[in-house]
């Protein structure tokens, strides 16, 4: 098992435990407090592992890995959670919402929506060592997209080692209208703005998300060398959200306007 990782296990928590009951709130729809409350050495590796552990569940109920997301990527995303460096999880087919539906209420506890740039991958890509300019040429295409994210721990409050063992708060996400080859658009100048309600509440450009995209990317692929993975051919990545997240209750109406990558819009349902 999985359970040797990082510190002891504290409060009655370990691997297991905490994998099994991060299932149950997410499929009771139930929100909680995080667990390094309990257990303070539950850190990132930790973390990971139990990651790990829910994404083999996942596979097992039947979901397929379709790719992998990025965490706190940008500055803005950073500063709201007070957690200071990226994260990588994982996709399921079970979180790909169709263009054009709501915000999946009855799915989720507390829903927001972040916009990302998104790639589709043309080729496989494996760390360690991955630089962006590499791992740009493993891109078929590139597309804006919107994550719902939707954290298990009360008022998304939580540590590093709570939002990886979390799946990096993964609720769904849909894509947009348009996909670009990479050379077709300057990334780093690709804008957002985030529309709520039909008021301009935030904007940024790609460079909100280290600098370029593309050096998300390589560090996906570098971080899950780490972990015994490549990213995959065919795979979709999120590299995480440009803005701050913005809350998408019943009744409101979130539109994503990119300068290229055309607009997504997400109705509160
Ligand atoms: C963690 C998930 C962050 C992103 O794009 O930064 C994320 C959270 O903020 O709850 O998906
Ligand atoms: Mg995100």
């Amino acid at each position: 098992t999985a359970s040797g990782v990082g510190a002891a296990p504290e409060g009655g928590w370990d691997v297991e435990s905490v994998a099994a009951e991060l299932l149950r709130c997410e499929d009771e729809r139930r929100e909680r407090e995080p667990f390094t409350d309990e257990w303070p050495g539950l850190d990132l590796d930790t973390g990971y592992a139990i990651q790990d552990l829910n994404l083999a569940k996942r596979l097992e109920r039947g979901e397929k890995l379709i790719g992998v997301k990025l965490g706190l990527t940008s500055r803005a995303k950073q500063q709201r959670m007070g957690v200071h460096f990226p994260f990588v999880a994982w996709l399921t087919d079970a979180m790909v919402l169709p263009v054009g539906d709501p915000v999946p209420q009855g799915k989720l506890i507390h829903p927001r929506i972040e916009p990302e740039i998104v790639f589709v991958m043309g080729e496989r890509l494996e760390g360690p060592g991955i630089t962006c300019a590499q791992a740009m040429s493993a891109v078929e295409s590139v597309w804006g997209g919107a994550e719902v994210i939707d954290s298990r721990y009360s008022n998304f409050r939580f540590t590093a080692g709570d939002v990886a063992a979390d799946n990096a708060s993964s609720g769904a996400f849909v894509t947009g209208p348009i996909g670009l080859p990479p050379s077709e658009v300057d990334l780093a100048l690709e804008a957002v703005l985030v529309e709520v309600d039909g008021v301009v509440v935030d904007s940024a450009t790609g460079a909100a998300v280290q600098g370029h995209p593309g050096e998300a990317l390589a560090l996906a692929a570098n971080d899950l060398a780490r972990r015994g993975h490549a990213i995959e051919a065919g795979w979709i990545v999120l590299t995480g959200g440009m803005t701050d997240a913005v809350f998408a209750p019943p009744g409101s109406s979130t539109a994503l306007h990119f300068t290229n990558l055309g607009s997504v819009f997400l109705n509160g349902g």
